[in-house]
């Protein structure tokens, strides 16, 4: 029998060597990282109540780790190949977002763990985009753009062939395992060197930039890493001291003393020196490359969404045009103002059915498993201290926010209008597979901390 490695491991083993790389290819990167560790150590000193809670619930050990990258990939064939690489660390394609109504070409998944163990060990996980050549209207451009995609192979031989194995013998050992890591590493990596002349380039580039970005090199370099903070406030204040200049608008819900979803913030792309494939080697610059900050709250259910996406969208309706620098403290007052109605209470959005949970027995509750009389309900158990409730966090995306972060680093000229309509199938066509439903997840992710609950405390059921 031989011993694989989990894939747990595997992924928490290439988060961390994919977390080095981009420490030594945007250094950054490591200046937002110290200052997000900061911030993060000074919230858990001054408001122990964070650091209770997120000891609870056990992700005060997956802090410091969590980080989520973006791709855009360029062709069915290599979606369907990187699907095949993430599930080597067991990472499942979750969600689906289309960019076209905020103007991007693209739509996409985040390949993530779906478990809330797995995701204990790693929380990491991967923007992942496809975009969209049947969306480029000029026809000879997107006729140069498959040419292009179709000569180049972004995976190594030997990634190639320990994915094969992996999915004939169900598993890498230590050896191969290791070398899967670095194999796959080589997929995510900074090309200097593009793959065009300079004059593709630019026809590539006025096109859309993210056209030139995802055709013009060897591979579907990571464009960002992002840790996870517990006051993006603070962090994005801090940014300017550091050298680090942020977008404007926080994307995501207002600033609340219990978040919610997913508020992300970025910081311009960098301008990067490149070659072409010209004789002399032509020098160029490309901008890609960004950084991004990310705080993390509860995992609202389909209820709870529905009033966070009517809320943002009121938000943004009252504000004249897109969120930018010039209206930036004029759309954080209306955002302020219309999610006064979103209650900033545990206790509220569990009743209102607004969130997800994780429960837990308490010390109170065990002790008291055999006591005649004790209460049986969830509500009883609550309110009795037998039992504790924390929000679980949300582990996806948004695409409203999603497209400010595109957009912030695609520069704003990129905005533009492209017909399609719905394309999940077409998504899930080129995957090989459907993507997972998130809601779906964090219910079944709840309802086994209810049983779990439930059977710690000698009881039938907690439904
Ligand atoms: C992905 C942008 C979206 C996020 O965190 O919402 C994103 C990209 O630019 O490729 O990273
Ligand atoms: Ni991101």
């Amino acid at each position: 029998m031989p011993s694989f490695v989990s894939p747990d491991q595997i992924r928490a083993r290439f988060s961390r060597a994919m977390s080095a790389m981009y420490k030594q290819e945007v250094p950054l990167y490591g200046a937002l990282l110290d200052l997000v560790g900061e911030v993060n150590q000074a919230v858990m000193a001054q408001q122990p109540e964070v650091a209770e809670a997120l000891q609870w619930t056990g992700e005060i050990q997956r802090l410091d780790m969590e980080r989520h990258g973006a791709i855009r990939v360029g062709t069915a064939a290599e979606l369907a190949t990187i699907g095949r690489l993430f599930a080597v660390m067991g990472m499942q394609p979750v969600g689906y977002y289309d960019l076209t109504p905020a103007g991007v070409p693209v739509h996409s998944t985040a390949f993530r763990a779906v478990h809330e163990q797995a995701l204990q060990v790693s929380p990491f996980r991967v923007f992942t985009s496809l975009l969209r050549l049947e969306l480029i209207d000029n026809l000879p451009l997107r006729e140069l753009a498959q040419g292009l995609l179709a000569q180049r192979q972004i995976f190594t031989p030997r990634a190639l062939q320990l994915i094969d194995q992996c999915e004939r013998d169900g598993g890498l050992d230590e050896t191969d395992a290791e070398a899967f890591v670095t194999q796959a590493l080589e997929t995510f990596r900074w090309h200097h060197s593009a793959t065009v002349s300079s004059a593709q380039y630019q026809q590539l580039h006025d096109q859309h930039r993210l056209i030139a970005d995802v055709v013009a090199f060897k591979g579907p370099h990571i464009n960002h890493l992002t840790p996870r903070t517990l006051d993006i406030d603070a962090v994005q204040a801090a940014m300017p001291g550091k050298g680090i200049t942020p977008k404007a608008v926080i994307e995501g819900p207002p600033t609340r003393r219990h978040p919610i979803l997913l508020r992300q913030t970025s910081f311009k792309a960098l301008q990067e020196s490149i070659t072409f494939t010209d004789q002399h080697g032509t020098r160029g610059s490309h901008t890609a490359r960004f950084g991004e900050i990310e705080q993390r709250g509860a995992a609202l259910t389909p209820k709870g969404r529905a009033l966070y996406d009517r809320l943002l969208n009121n938000s943004r309706e009252a504000l004249a045009g897109f969120p930018s620098e010039g209206n930036a403290e004029e759309y954080m007052r209306q955002l302020g103002e219309h999610f006064a109605e979103f209650p900033d209470d545990m206790r509220q959005m569990r009743e209102q059915d607004l969130a997800y949970f994780r429960y837990f027995a308490t010390e109170q509750g065990l002790a008291a498993r055999d006591q005649a009389g004790r209460p049986t309900s969830l509500q009883g158990l609550i309110d009795a201290g037998h039992v504790h409730f924390e929000p679980l966090v949300y582990e996806d995306f948004l695409p409203v926010s999603a497209a400010g972060i595109f957009q912030s680093n695609l520069g704003d000229a990129a905005q533009s209008n492209y017909a399609g309509g719905s394309t999940q199938d077409s998504f899930h066509q080129a995957l090989g597979r459907p993507v997972l439903d998130e809601l779906e997840l964090y219910a079944q992710s709840q309802r086994r901390s209810l049983q779990q609950c439930a059977a710690q405390l000698g009881l039938a059921s907690l439904a």
